[in-house]
């Protein structure tokens, strides 16, 4: 190894240590932290935002792709911030309350199934980390996310 290629790498692993804070882990231009304290959704996202932060919201199948991996290299299910809880049946990202694709690779085949008894987005270990459907009173880890890092 060069000397040049060794600053290069050092260079690197400095730009990631600023960019997201001591604890949160970056992918693309997001900082996501995976919450090991079991907690229902609402308080979850209650959680987050005293960080200045939201449940995760994956908008792209990049994003989504990354939850899950990191999901289940972790393992447990993880709530993120996808819910139907203001209308059964429209699933939408919490802090925009926009729609969320329902053919996404983010859902589970056969998710969501729970209709009126599950109106919180869980990914689940049974179902690889893809999302179902879950009961929102229900004590989960959570994934929270904050964009842009610091
Ligand atoms: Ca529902």
């Amino acid at each position: 190894m060069n000397l040049v290629y060794l600053a290069f790498l050092i260079a690197i692993s400095a730009d990631n240590v600023e960019s997201c804070f001591t604890g949160w882990i970056q992918f693309q231009n997001k900082c996501y932290m995976f919450n090991s304290m079991a907690k229902e959704w609402g308080v979850a996202s209650g959680y987050c935002q005293a960080f200045n932060a939201k449940l995760a919201e994956p908008r792209t199948e990049e994003e989504g792709h990354f939850l899950t991996s990191h999901a289940q290299k972790i393992g447990g299910n993880f709530w993120i911030g996808v819910t139907d809880l203001i209308e059964e049946d429209m699933w939408m990202y919490a802090s925009t309350q926009e729609l969320v694709n329902m053919t996404s690779s983010l859902w589970s085949t056969n998710e969501p199934n729970g209709y009126t008894s599950s109106n919180c987005g869980l990914l689940m270990a049974a179902l690889h980390a893809k999302m179902g459907d879950y009961i929102c009173t229900r004590a989960e880890k959570f994934i929270c996310e904050l964009n842009n890092g610091m």
